[in-house]
């Protein structure tokens, strides 16, 4: 990580760079050596799979690896808990953070693509590792559709109402009608992409099947972590709809 920590201005500027934009960037997050040294683990583990998608949950997960160090790093936590800090004014669930990464390749990889979905947490964000040479699989967003939820049940009407055929369609068909009001960010290998992964309604779209589409996610501040509903219902619900992730 080619970055220390933040100063107060950045933390602000960077705070209402999302608000303002949808997004910020940290370019070059990454060095050259550890971009190549994570293209490793994601070649490794797709041709474990056998060539299909696959997403590695957890530091457990990536164990050895720079993405094992990042998840856990001082800096890191450091700069998603003040610019949580800094947007909301309040202090953030420090759990840590919830890593994953996610590797697309083939159909089943497209099949992970073009679901719509709010994040559990507070604060997304994402380093693209390696990106096909067709279709890239940009980051696509309504930015901050939505307010931080008071209570989970809140939150699971806005999750329900988007999380059937005929609303994903109608985002679909409203992106491909070129409507206005979608960010879409071209995302580079290396940089670091920041968004309100809670509030903003994203997904990615389709990339090339015949390459890999490798992100590195990490989601900040679990906002209803602690709600005794949440358990309730995850258990009840988990099971039946695996997809879209972090979901509920
Ligand atoms: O891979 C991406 O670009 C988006 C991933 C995402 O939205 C998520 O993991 O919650
Ligand atoms: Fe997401």
């Amino acid at each position: 990580m080619q970055y220390t920590y933040f100063s107060d201005e950045q933390i602000k500027a960077l705070t209402q760079t999302i608000d303002q934009q949808g997004y910020a960037v940290l370019p070059n997050w990454a060095s050259p050596e550890e971009l190549e040294e994570i293209r490793g683990l994601v070649r490794r583990s797709v041709a474990a799979a056998g060539n299909s998608y696959v997403a590695l949950t957890g530091q457990q997960a990536v164990v050895g690896s720079t993405l094992y160090d990042w998840g856990r790093s001082p800096v890191m936590l450091d700069l998603c808990k003040r610019v949580v800090t800094q947007a909301t004014g309040r202090a953030a669930n420090d759990d840590g953070l919830h890593q994953v990464l996610r590797c697309l390749v083939g159909d089943s990889g497209r099949r992970e693509s073009m679901i719509f979905h709010y994040d559990s947490y507070v604060l997304t964000t994402i380093m693209p590792v390696c990106l096909p040479e067709g279709a890239k699989g940009d980051l696509l967003m309504l930015p901050s559709k939505r307010p931080l939820r008071e209570t989970y049940a809140m939150n699971l009407l806005d999750k329900l109402k988007i999380d059937n055929r005929w609303s994903q369609r109608y985002l679909i068909n409203a992106y491909q009608k070129g409507n206005k009001r979608f960010t879409q960010v071209a995302m580079e290998p290396g940089n670091m992409y920041l968004f309100w992964g809670y509030r903003s309604l994203h997904t990615n779209l389709p990339a090339d099947p015949n390459g890999i589409r490798a992100t590195a996610v990490f989601h900040y501040d679990n906002l209803h972590g602690a709600s005794s509903l949440v358990g309730r219902i995850r258990s009840s619900l988990g099971h039946v709809r695996p997809r879209p992730r972090a979901m509920v």
